[in-house]
């Protein structure tokens, strides 16, 4: 149940989601976490409030290091179709999975931690590529400054592969406690895993409940009265999936983000895989989580990751082309839903105000080179040929 918190706590709470920039916020966030009384009831509130603390805190360090100063960045640019990160605890294999599937050559060693700082290297999936990013391990049920930095590229990532090894004795463990470790800062993995946003706005009045999911134990009144007690009178709160009271509560400091994600169980050549698999596959099917059994070392499975994720990123590739001209070899990626009139934005933003009509061939259409309107819903491999005016 949500904590019952003394009205100076709350203040210092409202301030905080008041706070525009990082600094503002780390400053209220450390005022609201002196003035919660420490008891069991308010135990989850000041665990989330010191992980949004360390997070906050690490932000700051990272843009200081971005300006320069105070040592390497860990942040990647974004290039390719889209930004994957490897993320596990020490020794799995991130680094020798970066190595089987792309043309980097990490350092790879059986001690745990070698890995120091993010590494990228691009998988190749048919005529796109997917940028791998490489990152230091997860040190489990620890609030370290290198797991906030490793949770801030898995952050920003499009999607995450979650690298876990075979040899490990309580897999199923590590699966469960690296996923509500991601969890807890604000990234959800899991399609079971029920998520609550909330959005300030003065446009709406009151609290108004949306979205896919739904509230369960708790009433919309149960919301409006948790919020109030928080100052926050007008939003929006998205739930998607079960949402209680407790997720309402944490979305106040985090806000969940949903990444796609894909379970690798490396290192099925080992003697111990076979009994092994087992347990992580009906975690795995618990959790909703896709997972697939690889081995890094000898190769096995590898073949199948650039095709999962090409399915979970929700993407699509379009091909353009000029009148009586050959298709353009490399595709535009564009995310599933979008329209000719996106493909004409990606191509130059003047075309959107020019552009007339369209011709597609490929599978949104039902013959080739068929005349369609801006709103037209492009799939994977169509060919695109705008005209303007
Ligand atoms: N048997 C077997 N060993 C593997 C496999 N993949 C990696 N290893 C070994 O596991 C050890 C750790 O591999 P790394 O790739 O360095 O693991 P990592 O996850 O990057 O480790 P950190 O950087 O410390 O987090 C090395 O000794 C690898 O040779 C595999 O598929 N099978
Ligand atoms: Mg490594």
């Amino acid at each position: 149940m949500p904590a019952n918190l003394p009205p100076e706590a709350r203040a210092k709470l409202a301030k905080y989601s008041e706070a525009r920039t990082v600094e503002e916020k780390i400053r209220a966030l450390e005022e609201f976490i002196s003035a919660v009384p420490k008891h069991k009831g308010t135990e989850n509130l000041l665990l989330w409030a010191r992980r949004r603390l360390a997070d906050l805190r690490e932000e700051l360090e990272e843009k200081k290091r971005r300006r320069g100063g105070g040592g390497p960045s860990f942040f990647v640019e974004k290039s390719g179709a889209a930004q994957i990160a490897l993320i596990g605890p020490p020794n799995s294999g991130k680094s020798s999975l970066l190595a089987a599937l792309t043309n980097a050559r990490p350092e790879i060693a059986d001690y745990p931690f070698t890995t120091r700082a993010p590494r990228a290297g691009m998988l190749e999936y048919e005529d796109i590529q997917f940028q791998l990013v490489d990152t230091p391990p997860i040190l489990l049920g620890s609030d370290s400054g290198m797991n906030s930095r490793v949770m801030g590229i898995a952050r920003n990532a499009d999607a995450i592969l979650l690298v876990v090894g075979l040899d490990e004795p309580s897999l199923a463990e590590i699966i469960r406690s690296l996923v509500s470790m991601l969890e807890d800062r604000g990234i959800v993995v899991t399609r079971r895993r029920g998520i609550a946003r909330i959005t300030k706005s003065r446009e709406v009045t009151g609290i108004r409940v949306e979205g896919p999911g739904r509230l369960v134990g708790a009433t919309e009144h149960d919301v409006q009265r948790l919020l109030s007690q928080y100052r926050i009178y007008n939003a929006v709160v998205y739930v998607e999936g079960e949402v209680g009271l407790d997720d309402v509560e944490a979305a106040i400091f985090t806000t969940l983000v949903r990444k796609p994600a894909l379970l690798v169980l490396n290192k099925t050549d080992i003697l111990q895989s076979q009994e092994r698999l087992k347990p992580a596959l009906e975690v795995a099917a618990q959790l909703g989580l896709e997972a697939v059994p690889v081995s890094a070392r000898r190769g096995d499975g590898l073949d199948v990751i650039a095709k999962r994720l090409f399915d979970m990123l929700g993407i699509v590739r379009v091909y353009t082309k000029q009148p009586n001209k050959e298709p353009d070899p490399q595709p535009l990626v564009l995310r599933r839903g979008a329209t000719v009139l996106d493909v004409a934005r990606s191509i130059h933003k003047d075309l959107v105000r020019r552009f007339r009509y369209a011709k597609v061939w490929g599978r949104s259409v039902r013959y080739p080179g068929q005349r369609v309107g801006p709103d037209h819903v492009v799939e994977d491999g169509d060919v695109v040929e705008i005209h303007a005016r």
